[in-house]
């Protein structure tokens, strides 16, 4: 299994990471329409949390079967991976209750699809790789990623820590350009050394999607960064 999906560089058009989604895609396409994302050429990179808390859950395989986005697996599509044996109340408590209505064979189309989703994701740019995580990631040096991916735990801390962002770490991740996660709801975009915090709440009626340009690092939409 490939924890580590890689996109070459796109020549003809734009790359955006967006923050969280949980089941909020029609504010997404209402902010994707405002910047003129092109879905012809144009490429959307999503940190994960596609689903629950929101409406739109179940949209999240329709958007995954777009050639223009691609996400990697935040916390609650892992909790949709291991459906049969999760904490079913906590779950619900965190905005899964619509999954618990689904029919056998949708949760395990749903489970099925999440399950190919990379924990990471590195997108090659004209100045450099940018890698995206739900989370964060697990190691100092990026070249040492796809050997720590191997254990569960690292692939964990991929889904969950907020060691970094509580903590206001800022001496970053070595050997990639940038690092865009989500996971801890901010009122704006946070950058600590080169990681790049977006989940500006854009699930929430209190915030927007961040649209981070993944070539000029750019926010582009919603939040200006401080
Ligand atoms: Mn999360």
């Amino acid at each position: 299994m490939t924890f580590i999906a890689h996109f070459t560089r796109n020549a003809s058009g734009r790359d955006y990471a967006v923050g969280d989604i949980h089941g909020h895609f029609s504010k997404l396409e209402t902010a994707l329409m405002a910047i003129g994302f092109d879905t012809a050429k144009d490429r959307l990179f999503a940190v994960g949390d596609l689903i629950d808390r929101g409406p739109q859950s179940t949209q999240a395989l329709h958007w995954l079967q777009q050639p223009w986005f691609h996400a990697v697996r935040g916390n609650h599509e892992d909790y949709a991976c291991r459906w049969q044996t999760v904490d079913i109340e906590n779950w619900r408590i965190n905005g899964g209750g619509w999954f618990q209505e689904l029919s056998l064979a949708e949760k395990e189309t749903f489970a099925a699809t999440f399950k190919t989703l990379p924990f990471v994701m590195e997108i090659e740019t004209a100045a450099g790789v940018v890698g995206i995580a739900h989370a964060d990631v697990p190691c100092q040096c990026w070249s040492d990623l796809a050997t720590r991916l191997d254990t569960r735990s690292a692939r964990d801390y991929c889904l969950w820590s907020r060691h970094r962002i509580r903590n206001k770490l800022t001496f970053g991740v070595d050997g990639v350009r940038a690092l865009v996660v989500g996971h801890e709801p901010l009122p704006q975009p946070v950058v600590l050394g080169n990681v790049y915090h977006i989940d500006t709440r854009g699930w929430s009626t209190k915030g927007n999607f961040t649209l981070l340009d993944l070539h000029s690092l750019a926010v582009v939409a919603s939040c200006a960064l401080p």
